[in-house]
């Protein structure tokens, strides 16, 4: 059995998607990050850096109990443990695989936040800021768009990297800044959005 340290953000949903994708038993564990749960010495024992999600896995490597924060490692773990090609098992396949995942964790989720945080959501109005980000922001749904538009998905069969992509892509792409400019991008995105795993993961959850 698994525990999700879940909240209803970009990087919680991509661990309850990988979750739900996974097929593997969970239970989802809910930290209400606008209440400060995740500063509860409990809960900074899995998560040092006091971020949502983290898993506890009952039954890890070797019949360990282990903690796991950082959605990147926790969407590679789950991946690799489902062993249904989530993270794919061929070493090259594993390169790109791990390439777009890093790109979906490190740089585009992150630079989406910001984006998030200056044009959605900052009492202060800074305008270099707002054009910045969403200046950042289309640039990398032209990357994404340009790799789309002769792949399927980010690696070739469905991945932890598409599952790590699409949560900015459908908060931001679809409600902020709209993908028409992004054909293969809104493809995509759309054929993700129909998996019945995608959608019980953005469902609604017991508080
Ligand atoms: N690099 C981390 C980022 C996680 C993250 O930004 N979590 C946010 C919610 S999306 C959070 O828990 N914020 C609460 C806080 O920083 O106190 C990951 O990919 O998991």
């Amino acid at each position: 059995m698994i525990d999700l340290y879940f909240w209803t953000t970009d990087n919680g949903y991509k661990a309850r998607t990988a979750m739900e994708e996974s097929g593997l038993p969970y239970r989802l564990k809910i930290i209400n990050i606008r209440n400060r749960d995740q500063f509860s010495p409990e809960f900074l024992k899995i998560s040092p850096g006091h971020k949502i999600p983290a898993i506890i896995d009952h039954d890890g490597p070797g019949g360990h109990r282990i903690s796991l924060c950082e959605s990147g490692a926790i969407l590679k773990y789950l991946g690799e443990k489902a062993g249904n090609g989530l993270y794919p098992a061929d070493p090259l396949s594993r390169l790109k695989c791990d390439q777009w995942l890093f790109y979906g964790s490190a740089t585009f989720t992150t630079l989406a936040q910001q984006f998030g945080h200056w044009v959605k959501r900052s009492p202060d109005v800074v305008p270099l800021a707002q054009k910045h980000y969403t200046e950042v922001l289309k640039d990398m749904l032209v990357t994404l768009n340009t790799h789309l538009a002769d792949h399927e998905y980010f690696t070739g069969t469905f991945s932890v990297a598409d599952v790590s992509m699409y949560a900015d892509v459908h908060v931001h792409g679809v409600n902020d800044i709209g993908l028409d400019a992004y054909p293969h991008v809104r493809r995509w995105h759309d054929d993700i959005e129909k998996r019945p795993a995608v959608q019980r993961a953005w469902g609604p959850h017991e508080s």
